[in-house]
């Protein structure tokens, strides 16, 4: 009766040459399997990416050998299940081919029992070459659909079902991965098929929610079965109802009659319930958050909202981009899924967007965004390039579509299924579309099209919005510059070679992408780099930077900004700086602009290998200093410095639907730390609150212009809030060299780290060779007020402070 799981060894052999034959995890890849057989070099070090481009050049079998016991050979139907097998792939029992698939983002479920022998059964995977059925794919289409050219090494990506970054992205490398990244099942039935559960929340004026179960099981045998299904409260109690199999509609539902409500982090908890459906030895089990979401897109004067609503409360999204975990998907664990997530809501996001040329993601990930409160922006996945309207392309990509829907609609964190990422913005970019506009277009809406009735039909009680960037319901403008209607992709500074104060500029309604690299950090460039490479136009260094032209704006926009960095830690370290600063002028501006802004997700979260790239955690799980920034700029409660018109402005912003109690100070400082004025402040922030406390004319500044730099503290119920404003670029003010010191103490919860200066100290970072983070990092350091930080990690004193290096911006030059 019971599931057979064919996970754990396989073995790996090379079509080419059999001379290669290694094991293989399943879940996993070819790639991580050849380099834990010693049969490649780490493809993440040096230049070796170029040294394994043969791996994919190469159709590989998988192969494994299992029992299969006299209980599962009793029942009449066997199933074979499969899911995320990448990509092109021929499934064989005993050597009769039962499966051929080529979509790695569907599910796929076959009867295999003819096929079953007592005693040692064989199940064979061979894994086709994906670049080859790709141009043969290509040549096949009636007209040219120009594939990701510039982000993809490989060409013509888009006509197959991968993961599109896997030939490679501005930030990724080219490994073109294949394997089997999910359980490879094998389930009896005996009488009933259950292959899914679905829930719908119908809440009553009452205030009660009413959760409708929709079932999927299909009868194979003629005993009739009973399906029990049992919702468990987060507080443990229980009920429970019984439906028969083999009624139409198989539908059954719950009354709860005081719900639990689920919120986005930082606006409430996470209650879970636990639903359990069995039938026939099978199990289907989910966690579900009860919430009502809405998108409110209603048109106001500046044009029109992109506001996501949670139980009648307006949100303020804030977070990241997400990519692939790791290039090599063998290597993505749960235990990362975790800690990644985790370092997002520590700084204070509460929305991720899954970006549309990676991957849907793993269940783990939406379970985890579940539990940490974190909505999800998903992406169906189509990136950067156009996509063929075939018939054959459209059946496939509905039933990829139609499974993924039905595999993550009852995530309650999942907030918005968007079609595409900048598909709609790249009809505009390559030389064929270019000059026949019309015909793409209406290849774009026969692909688009599908993907909206798909997600309408699965998933009615969630919006579908076109593309991301687009500015509504069919409204296909430029939204990388409207920044009145829908959400946007603001690129001018990176990618157009704009100064930050570009991001005063525009006034988002939702930004969904805009970002600034930085190199990492240097205990991350020892990962991949030997000191003969530690320069940023070494070789190695070029191979781990993958836009074009990415040193160059890095080093160029240094020259507008700060002093030249004296050597590489401090190039490093400054290019970190200036990325935090990038972001945060961006973040802190919008937020200002509440309620007319109402989502700030920056470019990106993660990386998946040792990369420079927009991101603000390293491959390593290092907190780059952005990150740290990050956690200070979407705090429920800030306050920023605003330019406004002849003066500077001191906002202060409370996210929560609450009041809070304030109090602080602005002070300007000279570069002594000596106090030239103070302002008290002490007020009430009502909820989702956006007040201006303090302004100080722009002609008082400019009479001492140079002379200082503006400093807020304020209280909010125990929280230190502080932020700094400069009147000028940091390479015209006369910097003091403080020296900042640093001691470690042993605290209650581990070690603490206080830091004191004699002067002023600004950006002053914390960096350590180890694992673990601090609670704090890349503030600024007043002489007069001592920073007490928590090492997070499980380092002893000793090893911490040998792996510390501290870091500030005066000794850049
Ligand atoms: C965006 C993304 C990615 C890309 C990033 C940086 O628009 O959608 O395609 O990696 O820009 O260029």
């Amino acid at each position: 009766m019971t599931q057979l799981i064919l996970d754990g060894e396989w073995t790996l052999t090379s079509l080419a040459d059999d001379s290669i034959v290694a094991p293989i995890q399943i879940p996993g890849d070819v790639h991580s399997a050849l380099l834990a057989a010693d049969k490649i070099p780490d493809p993440y070090y040096g230049c070796n990416e170029t040294d394994v481009q043969w791996v994919s050049e190469h159709d590989w079998l998988l192969t494994k050998s299992f029992e299969a016991d006299s209980s599962t050979l009793e029942a009449p139907r066997v199933d074979l299940m499969l899911s995320m097998v990448d990509t092109v792939a021929s499934i064989a029992v005993n050597g009769e081919v039962v499966l051929l698939c080529a979509n790695m983002f569907r599910e796929y479920r076959v009867d295999v029992r003819p096929y079953l022998k007592q005693g040692e059964n064989i199940l064979t995977v061979t894994l086709k070459r994906a670049d080859i059925e790709a141009k043969a794919r290509a040549e096949r289409l009636p007209f040219p659909v120009p594939w990701a050219v510039g982000n993809n090494q490989i060409p013509h990506m888009n006509t197959l079902r991968k993961t599109q970054c896997h030939a490679g992205w501005d930030w990724g490398i080219c490994l073109l991965a294949s394997g089997i990244y999910d359980s490879v099942k094998l389930q009896p039935i005996h009488n009933v098929a259950l292959k899914g559960v679905r829930t719908a929340q119908q809440w009553q004026s009452n205030g009660q929610c009413d959760l409708t179960l929709s079932i999927d099981a299909e009868v194979v045998g003629t005993d009739s079965a009973a399906i029990e299904c049992v919702l468990t409260s987060p507080c443990g109690e229980s009920q429970s109802t019984i439906i028969a199999a083999d009624v139409e509609p198989l539908t059954c539902g719950f009354t709860i009659t005081h719900p639990e409500r689920w919120w986005p982090t930082g606006y409430g908890s996470q209650p879970l319930y636990s639903l359990t459906v069995s039938v026939d030895g099978q199990r289907v089990t989910k966690r579900i958050g009860l919430r009502e979401l809405h998108l409110d897109t209603t048109p106001d004067e500046a044009g029109s909202a992109l506001t996501f609503v949670m139980n009648g409360k307006a949100i303020m999204s804030k977070g990241a981009n997400w990519i692939p975990l790791d290039a090599m998907p063998g290597l993505q664990t749960p235990e990362r899924y975790r800690q990644l997530l985790e370092d997002a809501k520590a700084a204070n996001m509460n929305m991720i967007r899954v970006w549309g040329g990676g991957m849907y993601e793993r269940d783990c990930f939406y379970e985890l965004c579940d539990e940490l409160g974190l909505m999800v922006w998903q992406d169906l996945m189509f990136a950067c390039a156009l996509y063929p309207s075939t018939p054959e392309f459209l059946k496939d990509v509905e039933l990829e579509v139609a499974y993924q829907v039905r595999r993550l609609s009852d995530h309650a964190s999942i907030a918005l299924w968007c079609g595409d990422n900048e598909v709609i913005g790249a009809i505009g970019w390559y030389p064929e579309s270019r000059t026949n506009r019309e015909k793409y277009v209406v290849n774009y809406d026969r692909l688009n099209r599908v993907l909206q009735e798909v997600v309408e039909r699965e998933d009615p009680y969630r919006r579908f919005w076109a593309s991301s960037p687009c500015n509504g319901e069919l409204d296909f403008g430029d939204a990388w510059h409207d920044d009145n209607k829908g959400d946007m992709h603001f690129w001018d500074v990176w990618h157009s070679g704009k100064s930050f104060d570009a991001y005063h500029t525009v006034k988002p309604r939702f930004c969904s992408e805009f970002g600034y690299q930085s190199w990492p950090s240097l205990p991350t460039v020892k990962t991949f780099a030997s000191e003969a490479d530690w320069n940023v136009t070494s070789p190695t260094f070029e191979q781990h930077q993958k836009n074009g032209r990415g040193n160059s704006i890095m080093t160029e926009m240094f020259t507008r900004y700060f002093r030249f960095p004296k050597d590489f830690a401090q190039m490093l370290y400054l290019s970190q700086v200036q990325q935090a600063l990038a972001i945060k002028t961006a973040s802190e501006y919008w937020r200002a602009n509440k309620p007319l802004c109402r989502g700030i997700l920056y470019w990106q979260l993660n990386d998946c290998w040792p990369v420079s790239s927009w991101s603000s955690i390293e491959y390593t799980g290092r907190w780059k200093q952005l990150h740290y920034h990050a956690k200070r700029f979407f705090d429920a409660q800030a306050a920023v410095f605003v330019e406004e018109q002849d003066a500077l402005a001191l906002r202060l912003i409370n996210d929560e639907h609450r009041n809070v109690h304030v109090r602080g100070q602005v002070t300007w400082y000279d570069w002594q730390g000596e106090v030239i004025d103070t302002w008290p402040f002490e007020t009430k922030l009502g909820e989702d609150d956006n007040q201006m406390v303090w302004q100080c004319d722009r002609e008082v500044i400019d009479e001492r212009k140079h002379q200082g730099f503006f400093h807020v503290v304020m209280e909010c119920e125990g929280k230190e809030i502080t932020n700094t404003w400069f009147d000028d670029v940091y390479k015209r003010l006369p910097l003091p060299k403080a020296s900042v010191d640093v001691e470690i103490i042993e605290g209650m919860d581990g070690l603490q780290l206080v830091l004191t200066s004699d002067l002023p100290a600004f950006f002053v970072h914390l960096e350590f060779e180890g694992e673990g983070r601090f609670s704090d990092s890349s503030f600024t350091l007043m002489p007069c007020s001592p920073v007490t930080v928590n090492f997070e990690g499980s380092a002893d004193a000793e090893t911490l402070k040998a792996g510390l290096r501290l870091y500030q911006l005066s000794e850049t030059f």
